[in-house]
């Protein structure tokens, strides 16, 4: 294929165009189909370990399309080399992700229909242009009687106060649509309470922010790179120090980091975000159906905005591109998709020495990140490459909450007051990272490491002996593992067949962070749907088909067909490929200063070598300027 020059590149334009073009052909995929999903079927690990540049590249498509008109659900992988429907299979339990187009067409549909005008002039809303439908996917348990089997959506109504004012500063409590999304129609209006309009301020564009001032006491701050950046993006190859790694793209997890290595030597196969689970925690009329997968309903690909020079990103910025598609199989471009730079980060390492003085280093670290916007928030992503083997990754959520008013003395307990007679609903935000670390090659164990304090004795009168215990996790049963505080819980990915001078085996421990507990009945029917955020890690054999922790299908799921399935297999996952599906995120308990829009909370987690190096790695970082040195070295 041209323009193509790693198997691992994701899908082009073209690319996309033609695996439309063959379902159509060969399957009869009319325009009575969407397209939910076409994505690169990535290359075997021993395809991408032999690829050589310049060598024969096949290329593959998997296609995920359903009929209007039945209903019925499609997964197709097309060899785009040979043009031909390489397999075709119906998904009898799948209902596919939503897509921008459904979201788009159902708020135009709703908007004018008779019956939406009707319900919304009760309320007095004659301006239908300052309207917002905001469609949001069932979980199966929720689907009303009457419309089982079908493609349901459930909405909520926003009103802007006036033109250019945000979008979800007013909600219009109460009243929402159950919508066919196939025959793109009304089927119920939820007129369920009305709320008299409480005096709020919900706005947080300047020009509407009442008797604000801004600031005016920022001198400029800029970053500048007069001899150019330090790093090397040749297509979606990426170099910088020691670290290389190719970046990737799809519709559902966003960017993906591929064959992570440092000096030459495998960390990770493949870095990625595989499920996001929102629950609100609010079982009140207009939030008990309010559980997003953000990952597996929307998609953050097909989520992602463009970034912004000087806003988004500062200094010296390369940007990636990114081809998405709508459900026509039409392909159209996210510019600035993805931001690549450099971040000075402090101090790297220092001491002092009384008598010869400073020997100082500077932190720097390569950053690549992308943004998406999933309807009222948006989730930066960041994964960070520092200088001595570090590898952090770093989810920051911001936007606007969901609120809701109340009638005066009638606050729900299931969320912070932050404006007034309007409540911000508790929810949490999981997140399941997918880690395919390979870790000096693919033969890989992983291990719980532990803090133990031995009890006085002989050889500890004193109570201060400390010991690690490192224990292997061999089966999926025994790879199911939560936080523990007490011990300062770890996992470490260590290859038995690889030791350091030292001669202990070299590893990476994943340092939790941000990780939580669901807090959530093990019978309710939204942790049914997602057992996956009911440990902090789970560790799986690798399995290529195996990517999406609460299952492929997760819009109107009834259980989760991911990680339980396939961990009940208790499969060996000892001196093998290795999968972590590590679950943390944000436990949001709101708060005012979070309103009118939120200041980014931020996660993160840590990949750290441990044994890796024989010792520190970041040695060799060149001093900033000859006065960063002890006396000695100038
Ligand atoms: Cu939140």
């Amino acid at each position: 294929m041209a323009g193509i020059a790693h198997p691992l590149d994701p899908l082009t334009g073209d690319e996309i165009r033609l695996a439309a073009a063959i379902l159509r052909r060969d399957q009869s995929v009319d325009e009575r189909w969407r397209f939910a999903s076409i994505e690169l079927r990535e290359p075997s690990k021993p395809t991408v370990r032999d690829f050589t540049a310049g060598g024969e590249i096949r290329r593959e498509a998997v296609v995920i399309c359903w009929s209007r008109d039945d209903g019925q659900v499609y997964k197709a992988v097309v060899a785009l080399s040979e043009e031909r429907v390489a397999s075709w299979e119906h998904q009898p339990d799948g209902q596919p992700n939503m897509t921008v187009d459904e979201f788009h067409e159902c708020d135009a549909t709703l908007r004018r229909d008779p019956r939406v005008i009707e319900a919304l002039g009760r309320r007095g809303i004659t301006d239908v242009d300052r309207v917002l439908i905001d469609t949001w996917a069932y979980g199966a348990h929720l689907v009303p009687e009457a419309h089982r089997g079908g493609r349901v959506g459930w909405a909520d109504v926003w009103y802007r106060s006036q033109e250019g004012s945000s979008p979800y500063a007013n909600p219009v409590t109460g009243l929402h649509f159950v919508v066919d999304l196939n025959r793109m129609e009304l089927l119920e209006i939820e007129d369920i309470h009305q709320v008299d309009e409480p005096s709020t301020m919900g706005e947080y564009v300047p020009s509407l922010v009442p008797g604000q001032q801004q600031r005016t006491d920022l001198k400029p701050l800029e970053v500048v790179q007069p001899e150019g950046v330090s790093f090397a993006l040749d297509g979606n190859g990426l170099e910088w120090q020691k670290w290389s790694l190719r970046v990737g793209f799809n519709h559902r997890e966003g960017m993906v980091l591929h064959t992570v290595a440092y000096d030459g030597r495998s960390v990770a196969h493949r870095l990625s975000f595989a499920e996001m689970v929102v629950p609100y925690r609010d079982p009140t009329t207009d939030h008990y159906r309010r559980t997003a997968f953000d990952i597996g309903e929307w998609g953050l690909g097909f989520m992602t905005t463009s970034l912004e020079l000087g806003c988004d990103c500062l200094g010296e910025i390369a940007y990636l591109d990114a081809v998405m598609h709508d459900t026509r199989g039409e392909p159209y471009r996210i510019p600035n998709a993805i931001c690549i730079h450099e971040d000075d980060d402090a101090v790297l390492w220092k001491h002092v020495d009384a008598r010869y003085g400073a020997e100082v280093r500077r932190s720097r670290r390569l950053v690549l990140s992308f943004h998406v916007t999933v309807a009222n928030y948006e989730y930066l992503v960041y994964w960070r490459f520092y200088q001595d083997g570090n590898i952090e990754c770093e989810v920051r959520a911001t936007g606007i909450m969901v609120t809701t008013h109340f009638e005066q003395g009638r606050q729900p307990p299931y969320g912070t007051l932050v404006d007034e007679r309007t409540y911000a609903p508790f929810h949490q935000h999981f997140l399941v990272a997918r880690l395919d670390l390979d870790v000096d090659g693919e033969a890989n164990t992983v291990y719980a490491t532990e803090s133990e304090a031995l009890p006085v004795g002989p050889d500890n009168p004193h109570g201060l002996a400390l010991v690690q215990r490192d224990t292997p996790l061999r089966t999926e049963q025994a790879g199911k593992q939560d936080y523990d505080w007490q011990s300062q819980r770890a996992w470490k990915v260590v290859n038995e067949n690889v030791s350091n001078s030292l001669g202990t085996p070299v590893g990476y421990k994943l340092v939790p962070g941000g990780a939580f507990p669901p807090m959530m009945d093990p019978e309710s029917p939204v942790l049914r749907r997602a057992r996956a955020i009911g440990h902090t890690l789970w560790v799986t054999p690798f399995h290529p088909e195996e990517r999406w922790p609460c299952g492929e299908f997760v819009v109107q799921s009834d259980h989760d067909r991911g990680l339980p399935a396939w961990t009940a297999q208790d499969r060996s996952i000892e001196d093998t490929d290795v999968v972590l599906w590590y679950v943390f995120g944000i436990h949001h308990v709101t708060r005012p200063e979070e309103w009118p829009v939120m200041s980014v909370d931020t996660v993160s987690f840590w990949l750290k070598p441990v044994g890796f190096f024989d010792r520190n790695p970041g040695l060799d970082v060149p001093p900033n300027a000859p006065h960063c040195q002890s006396q000695e070295d100038r």
